[in-house]
């Protein structure tokens, strides 16, 4: 196997792109792919901070890494979910990523903004973790970045996460989220903050690679409550799909976002107010991160809080 571009032994074999590359052609490759998705999307402008929310995982440090190296300036924000030591080690890889680049951090606990860490919230209200989960996510990620004045908020989803998602509203036919599911997603509101995703091009293989090859230290473990959640099914039969017939994934994602995305914007515009609560941006008039707020509130018992996060 030789590098498409040097003709030096490869390192790594793309079958999707009917391509391999030496380690230096496959960074490089990597790079372009995320500068393309920042381009073609007009996702930021070189003097614009970007806000990325990492999570300690391959996907965000690599993201982040890349907008360092391509002289964005970034500033990172880690939200901890109280999930264990699970949360504790991924912080530890945050912030010694910052650290060793001498980058800004920002930490948020979730606990402190919505009563009780992520594995008491399904407790106290019986909502699905992972549900509540995003949730909270989306909601402090838009919050941090107005608190500090930051107009856009970078994620590390890559090509595997956005199929699996799109295969998942496809699944249930969910309109509004396919009209909403987008590599960028325009501030709508002055108090609702761009989301870009500039991985959407690579595959949960790339990102790897890249961020082993760039020596990033990330956690590997995966969070605890990931195991049997429909998105990892999801990713799982699209991966044996990909395995029969190379490229569909990106078929998939990308036929969608060219050809049928457009459909299900029309007629997606919907009226947003301020929550009566917190202020923040939200379709009725309490958002639903100050329902779930309430809930873990009312129903949280002397029990449920004293049987709180063990590893803090
Ligand atoms: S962190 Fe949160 Fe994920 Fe853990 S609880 Fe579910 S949503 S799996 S990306
Ligand atoms: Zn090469
Ligand atoms: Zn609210």
């Amino acid at each position: 196997m030789r590098c498409r571009k040097c003709g030096e032994s490869a390192a790594l074999e793309l079958r999707r792109h009917n391509a391999a590359f030496c380690v230096p052609h496959f960074t490089e490759f990597f790079r372009k792919q995320v500068r393309e998705a920042i381009h073609h999307y007009r996702m930021f402008t070189p003097d614009e901070t970007v806000m990325v929310a990492v999570s300690g995982g391959k996907d965000s440090l690599a993201l982040w890494d890349v907008l360092i190296e391509e002289g964005y300036p970034t500033v990172g924000l880690y939200l901890d979910l109280g999930i264990f030591d699970y949360s504790r080690e991924s912080r530890e890889k945050c912030e010694a990523f910052a650290a060793a680049r001498r980058q800004r951090l920002l930490i948020e606990r979730v606990d402190a903004a919505i009563g009780a860490p992520i594995p008491e919230v399904q407790k106290a209200t019986r909502r699905p973790t992972c549900s509540a989960c995003g949730l909270s996510k989306r909601y402090l990620m838009n919050r941090a970045a107005l608190t500090h004045g930051f107009v856009v908020v970078a994620t590390g989803h890559n090509l595997d996460d956005e199929a699996a998602t799109l295969f998942g509203s496809v699944m249930h036919w969910q309109t509004d989220a396919l009209s909403r599911q987008s590599p960028a997603l325009a501030s709508t509101h002055p108090k609702l903050v761009r989301r870009v995703k500039p991985l959407y091009r690579l595959s949960e293989l790339e990102t790897a690679a890249f961020a082993f090859l760039r020596g990033i230290d990330y956690i590997v473990e995966e969070c605890p409550f990931a195991a049997g959640a429909t998105s990892l099914a999801h990713k799982e039969a699209l991966n044996r799909l990909e395995a029969a017939s190379p490229g569909v994934k990106h078929n998939f994602l990308f036929g969608f976002l060219e050809k049928a995305r457009p459909a299900f914007e029309r007629g997606q515009d919907v009226q947003l107010t301020e929550c009566a609560s917190c202020g923040q941006v939200t379709t009725g008039e309490i958002c639903a991160f100050c329902k779930l707020a309430d809930q873990v509130k009312r129903r949280s018992t002397p029990l449920t809080r004293s049987s709180g996060d063990p590893s803090q």
